[in-house]
């Protein structure tokens, strides 16, 4: 179990025992995706594949961090941090942000550790975040409510991870509710939470195993691409403030004429924010089937027209294209690689698994890794019993 082995190594060590272990999920989107930072709405789901975290306090003010799964450590003194290219990046922004916040902490020690695949699109940089900052909010009392938390682990990936990404992923992290998902709205951020009833069918995660290194930049143009659609709306129209506002009208007369890339970044959001609407209400009404629809509607829009997906998603969401035991398929997260995310009926997941890493590696020449997502609570506090192991 994860939580023996976090605090085995944090005893290795600290030299010290008895740590706070926070657990902190990755977290799956059905559909809603690239709109989060487009003011618009997401539904994710916390899921079963978590980063732990175990600190201490320390007499000193340093910061002393521990990965378990690389075997490092990184020593810092709190006057002192800095982003860096490693793991500790994450933890180091967001001690970064409660001290620019003017939060009060002091020296800590940390071990991070977990079972989120790295690189894979269920946000394990946001999963680090938010565990981070709940383990300090816990550690030094600082009372900061859940959703500064959540602000602070996004502030934490623009400025220390350099990607200015939208807050889906570390809201699903944070607020995550077993066996539900949650619709929310990025500009308000009002949420409800949404009971994930699939009829015999489950949430398949195939990851392609790779991660194009394109991804971060891509990510932060397409944020652009985005802000240049609204901007040239927002001439004729004043009181539009993001693609939230904006009509597939709005950008033939204003956006088509300018410029044919943006006019197809800007077209894929507005439509998708329509389907994530009506996509919802489908599975309210417990209609499935129409879900899964959307979700290869989603990809197609993904692939084509905002250009994120890349040929090893485009192979798997192809092979399961024409399966009657596969309502829906499509790339999931920020893009150029990760996982596909599928709705597969219960009793053929083994079988298409099976079928599929055959088909993906003569395709490719990768392995293709998959996951059954159960979806469960969001980040919290491990009691000492569930990790105590005498
Ligand atoms: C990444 C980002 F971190 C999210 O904010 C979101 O934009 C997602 O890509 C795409 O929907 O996971």
């Amino acid at each position: 179990m994860i939580t023996n082995r976090i605090t085995n190594a944090f005893a290795t060590q600290f030299d010290t025992s008895d740590p706070l272990v926070v657990r902190s999920p990755g977290r799956v989107n059905i559909i809603g995706e690239h709109t989060d930072y487009n003011e618009g709405f997401v539904l994710p789901a916390a899921i079963d594949k978590a980063i732990y975290v175990a600190v201490t306090k320390r007499d000193d003010e340093k910061l002393h961090l521990h990965s378990v799964d690389f075997n490092q450590n990184y020593v810092v003194a709190l006057t002192d941090i800095q982003p860096t290219d490693s793991w500790a990046t994450y933890i180091l922004g967001v001690a970064d942000q409660l001290i620019k916040r003017g939060h009060s902490i002091g020296g800590f020690n940390l071990a991070l550790d977990g079972d989120v695949p790295i690189g894979a699109g269920l946000s394990s940089s946001a999963a680090v975040e938010c565990a981070t900052v709940f383990a300090l909010n816990e550690l030094f009392a600082l009372s900061i409510d859940k959703m500064e938390m959540v602000r602070i682990a996004q502030k934490a990936e623009h400025t220390f991870a350099g990607v200015m990404c939208g807050i889906m992923d570390q809201f699903a992290s944070m607020f995550g509710k077993k066996d539900y998902v949650i619709k929310l709205d990025c500009r308000s951020l009002e949420y409800e939470y949404v009971p994930l009833k699939l009829q015999g069918y489950k949430v398949v995660l195939l990851n392609t195993n790779v991660k194009h290194s394109l991804s971060s930049s891509e990510y932060n143009t397409r944020r652009q691409e985005c802000e240049q659609g609204v901007a040239w709306v927002k001439e004729h129209h004043p009181d539009v403030k993001s693609l939230r506002d904006v009509t597939l009208e709005m950008l033939n007369q204003h956006v088509a004429t300018k410029d044919q890339i943006v006019y197809r970044r800007c077209k894929y959001v507005v439509k998708e924010n329509e389907r994530l609407l009506k996509g919802c209400e489908e599975l309210q009404q417990g209609n499935i089937k129409a879900l899964g629809e959307r979700m290869f509607q989603t990809h197609e829009g993904l692939s084509k027209d905002y250009e994120v997906s890349c040929k090893e998603l485009d192979i798997l969401v192809e092979a399961v294209k024409d399966n009657a035991d596969v309502l829906g398929a499509r790339m999931m997260g920020g893009g150029f690689g990760g996982c596909t995310i599928n709705l597969v009926k219960e009793e053929a997941i083994e079988a298409l698994i099976e079928k599929l890493a055959k088909v993906y590696k003569e395709a490719t020449g990768l392995e293709l890794t998959a996951y059954v997502a159960q979806i469960e609570n969001g980040t919290e506090t491990v009691t000492q019993k569930e990790y105590s192991h005498v």
